[in-house]
Parts: C-alpha cells; sequence; structure tokens
C-alpha cells in the first residue's frame, strides 16, 4: 500500500508544491506548527531514519541540502529548525522518512 507521501508524490492528494526532483518532493506541511513549515520527503520510501542503510546516505544528504536551498528560498533568513520524528516516542505519524523544516518565528528549547 502506498504512503500518504508517495500518494502527494503521484498526485492522487493535492498538495502544495515548493520543489520536485528526481530524488525528493519538498511540500508545505497541512498542519503547519511555524509560518513557514515544509517537508522534504524523499521519492524513495525509508520508514524511518533508523531504517536507514549506508546506501542512502547520497540520498540524507540531497534531502539536507534541499532543506536548505528551499529555506532559503522563502527566506527564512533569521533560522529554522530542522527535524526528523522518529517512530512512536520520536511522534512520527507517518511512516515515510521526511525532514521537517520550520521557521518564521522563535524556536523554544527544549521541544516538546
Ligand atoms: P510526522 O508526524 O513527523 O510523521 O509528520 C507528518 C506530517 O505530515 C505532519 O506534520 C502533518 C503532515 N501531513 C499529514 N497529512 C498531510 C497531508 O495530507 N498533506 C500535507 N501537506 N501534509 C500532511
Amino acid at each position: 500500500m502506498k504512503t500518504l507521501f508517495e500518494r502527494i508524490i503521484d498526485r492522487e492528494i493535492p498538495a502544495k508544491i515548493e520543489h520536485e526532483d528526481d530524488l525528493c518532493i519538498v511540500l508545505h506541511d497541512i498542519d503547519p506548527q511555524a509560518p513557514t513549515h515544509f517537508l522534504v520527503v524523499p521519492k524513495q520510501v525509508i520508514p524511518c531514519i533508523a531504517q536507514a542503510q549506508a546506501e542512502h546516505q547520497t540520498l540524507l544528504g540531497h534531502l539536507m541540502l534541499t532543506a536548505a536551498s528551499v529555506a532559503q528560498k522563502l527566506k527564512l533568513e533569521g533560522g529554522y529548525r530542522v527535524v526528523i520524528n522518529n517512530g512512536k516516542d520520536g511522534g512520527e505519524t507517518v511512516p515515510h522518512l521526511h525532514l521537517h523544516v520550520l521557521g518564521g518565528r522563535q524556536m523554544a528549547w527544549p521541544p516538546g
């Protein structure tokens, strides 16, 4: 069965897409937790970061660099936070690895 993000990648579910390339898609979160909140999602399904393997190293780097370039495009000059939720305790709800990028307000630490 397809993950939610695969269905967005395949245009079965609409989303506000900010960027797409051969390896990933970037979309705005449906339930933003900051003035800007987007997700960087690999087209290849890795269920969670804990299941990433050495063969994914280049892809993982690409996701990080894409997060930074889209943050720059969206003018998050004051800074931003990049988050990966892993598994139940990490708050992951969609089992398809993704980076959250949140910006446009002062972030708190520790996170909830
Ligand atoms: P996580 O909890 O880390 O697995 O993050 C999943 C995120 O996906 C969550 O912040 C909400 C977002 N999300 C869930 N359903 C949709 C959807 O249909 N469209 C979009 N754009 N985002 C969604």
